[in-house]
């Protein structure tokens, strides 16, 4: 008797064991295949600030990949959509911790991802009134502030936003801001559908402890038209833009409005921290960051040093904001009066994107500042992808706005943005009208666009009248593009040449469109990344293959008179001392390692190059290097590729020899 039952529960456990398996399978597999659909549209903007403690640069986020119906979860329903499943649970997230929710809920969490592009069920968990650590610094800390601040509107634009993270938002508003500063709150609907956002909110807000209104758009008509409503039926002295998915943090409200108070033409911003789109963990990030736009105008952060602006306190004032070319648009405060003198918002932009570069040029160029402020900390939910409708086309709608900023502050630098940023062209202008904003720039007497990058700023990686623009071909001496710089080159009279990148520059400039007309894109070799398929950001080797085509810009650099050879993101050559690369030389010439990657521009001496016009070298002037083409083992994939490193120099080695063809950048 016993026997067969000991068989029996063996192979119950068995049988237990294989279902398990078998949902553990299927789960991941759902992961996988959400995380598939999630990453597939390589528009990007929005990206996250780095988190504090990791140095490296921020991921890259992508943004607006509209799921459509029917997938493998099966159709949402009406009720999907509408019902709140907001559930709060005593202590969870307490402290900005992260939610974990239960494996029973799992597959509904799948499920409704979707709705919202962050995890609604972990959301729905937490509290409205969610405890958060204090993110300020000890300085920021014992920062006393005047009781005479000027007060505030914080207007917050939303649409189907979800009930809890849209309530939390507007929570920590209350709750963490002094009852004194915070005139009211302003919510403006952007045409919601969702039946909670109806009624059940307008009751919800009669009761707060702050007086709330709500406005509603008729139509849904995007994120300028909606703020612009609210701004108009705001009262307070200085506008509070917000997200509607945020956390403000203990302190957040006072340092805006202090600076503000020291000077009205401050556009302030807080630090932006990161909620986690997934447990909605709360993350601090880098005080010291700042931001500004790539060659394709998406937003970008960057963390070099810069320096604080000069305040009523001390020059060394660990409390002071940093001063930043752009702003990510989604937070900020500004004085009421002055953002209407400034022109408030292009009108004309349409659903979201573009109106933040819009802002950044203007305010600056118009003789306005905008700052990050390191004592005011704003958490934000950064998702990996919109889950909205984009009435108009994505694509349409950011290049209509793009177009209207480039070409209403930018000058020159308009048909540069046009002629390299796909989607865009020069056509473009044809289609917009901008006689009003056009009109504003004059009567503000707002200052030209060279003047903004000059002394706003100064790292940029844009083409400059003194610098070089264009892609950087290896001579290998066949091609007709190689053979007639080569030529142009041995023949400058006075062959003593300087080695000054001005004077290389000039005798390239007299050639420019022969050079450029005679390139041919499938036998010249152009210098570019080792691959096309990794964030630029991202510390990468450097290798020659076919030059590309107008619209890639992967191998297309800048050259700066002193030497510094950028390209898009802020993405510098530099010189890195053998061992850290993670190529093997093939056939070995003193380096055994590929020393030569594009990282972030910092402009130290390791990203510092010379160029001899006589012998068509580039060497790195501290080292005296040059770079040179060789074969070599990949030591991750054991393949054997071409990459350009620092060898030393030799005039007659043909792979150390490089030709700057330029590219029309401007009419
Ligand atoms: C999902 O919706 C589409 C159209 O809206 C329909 O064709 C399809 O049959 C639906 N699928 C399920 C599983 O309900
Ligand atoms: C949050 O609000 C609830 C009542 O709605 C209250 O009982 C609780 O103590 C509050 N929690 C905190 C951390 O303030
Ligand atoms: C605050 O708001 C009111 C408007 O209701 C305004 O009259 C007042 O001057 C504002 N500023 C300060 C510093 O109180
Ligand atoms: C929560 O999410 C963050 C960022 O997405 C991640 O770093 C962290 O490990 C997650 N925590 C848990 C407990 O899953
Ligand atoms: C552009 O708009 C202005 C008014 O904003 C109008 O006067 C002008 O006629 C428009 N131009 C064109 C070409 O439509
Ligand atoms: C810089 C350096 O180490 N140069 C050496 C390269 O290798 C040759 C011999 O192959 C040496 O003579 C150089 O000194
Ligand atoms: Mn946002």
């Amino acid at each position: 008797m016993g026997l067969p039952f000991q068989k029996l529960k063996k192979l119950w456990l068995l049988y237990l064991f294989l279902l398990f398996f078998a949902f553990f399978m299927f789960a991941i597999s759902i992961n996988l295949y959400v995380a598939s659909i999630q990453n597939t549209d390589p528009q990007q903007s929005h990206p996250k600030p780095a988190p504090k403690r990791r140095s490296l640069w921020p991921r890259k986020n992508i943004v607006a990949h509209y799921i459509g119906k029917g997938d493998i979860f099966g159709n949402m329903t009406a009720d999907d959509y509408n019902i709140n499943q907001f559930k709060p649970i005593e202590n969870e997230g307490a402290d900005g911790r992260p939610v974990v929710v239960p494996p029973r809920d799992r597959f509904r969490m799948q499920r409704f991802f979707r709705l919202n592009s962050f995890n609604l069920l972990a959301s729905d968990r937490i509290p409205l009134n969610r405890t958060l650590k204090d993110y300020r610094t000890p300085e920021c800390r014992d920062r006393k502030y005047t009781k005479n601040l000027p007060n505030t509107s914080v207007i917050i634009v939303f649409h189907n936003e979800a009930w809890s993270v849209l309530l939390r938002t507007i929570t920590s508003v209350i709750n963490r801001s002094p009852k004194h500063l915070l005139k009211e709150i302003i919510l403006v609907d952007d045409a919601s559908d969702r039946t909670y956002l109806k009624r059940q909110l307008e009751s919800y807000i009669k009761v707060l402890a702050v007086p709330t209104r709500l406005y509603r758009m008729k139509e849904r008509s995007g994120l300028v038209p909606a703020r612009l409503m609210g701004a108009q039926h705001a009262r307070g002295d200085v506008l509070t833009f917000l997200d509607a998915h945020c956390e403000c943090s203990r302190g957040w409200l006072e340092p805006l409005l202090a600076r503000i108070r020291e000077s009205r033409q401050v556009v302030i911003c807080p630090v932006i921290d990161i909620i986690s789109d997934d447990n909605f963990s709360y993350t601090k990030t880098f005080e010291n960051h700042w931001g500004a736009f790539n060659w394709q105008l998406s937003f970008r952060w960057f963390s070099s040093e810069r320096k604080r602006s000069t305040t009523e306190s001390s020059v060394k004032d660990l409390t002071a904001p940093i001063a930043t070319p752009g702003m990510a648009g989604g937070l900020f405060a500004i004085d009421r009066k002055y953002f209407y003198e400034m022109g408030s918002y292009d009108s004309e932009m349409r659903v979201w994107g573009g109106e933040n570069v819009e802002m950044s040029f203007r305010i600056w160029q118009c003789g306005g500042r905008i700052e990050i402020s390191p004592c005011s900390h704003v958490g934000h939910v950064f998702r990996s992808s919109t889950p909205y409708t984009f009435p108009g086309g994505m694509s349409e709608v950011l290049t209509n706005n793009l177009a209207r900023a480039a070409s209403v502050w930018m000058d020159d630098w308009q048909y540069f943005v046009m002629l390299y940023t796909s989607g865009l062209t020069l056509g473009a202008k044809d289609k917009i009208n901008v006689t009003e904003r056009v009109a504003l720039r004059e009567k503000l007497k707002c200052k030209p666009f060279s003047w903004y990058l000059e002394h706003i700023w100064p790292e940029h990686f844009f083409p400059a009248p003194d610098r070089f623009f264009g892609k950087i071909i290896w001579l290998d001496g066949e091609t007709e593009c190689a053979q007639a710089y080569s030529r142009h080159m041995k023949n400058l009279p006075g062959r003593a040449l300087s080695r000054e990148w001005s004077r290389a520059f000039d005798e390239i400039d007299n050639k420019a469109a022969e050079f450029t007309s005679l390139i041919d894109l499938e036998r010249d070799k152009c210098l570019r990344p080792l691959r096309d398929d990794v964030p630029r950001s991202s510390l990468q080797p450097v290798t020659v293959g076919d030059c590309t085509s107008h619209a890639q810009t992967m191998d297309m650099f800048v050259i700066t008179p002193k030497g510094q050879i950028m390209t898009n993101d802020n993405v510098c050559l530099t010189y890195r001392p053998p061992k850290q690369g993670v190529i093997k030389l093939l056939k070995n010439r003193n380096a055994t390692t590929s020393n030569i990657m594009l990282t972030q521009c910092a402009s130290e001496p390791s990203q510092f190059w010379s160029y001899d016009m006589d012998t068509q070298q580039i060497s790195h002037r501290d080292t005296k290097l040059c770079l040179t083409l060789k074969s070599a083992t990949n030591t991750r994939s054991q393949k054997v590729e071409k990459v350009v490193l620092s060898m030393q120099c030799d005039f007659k080695d043909i792979t150390q020899k490089w030709g700057l063809i330029p590219l029309p950048w401007r009419l």
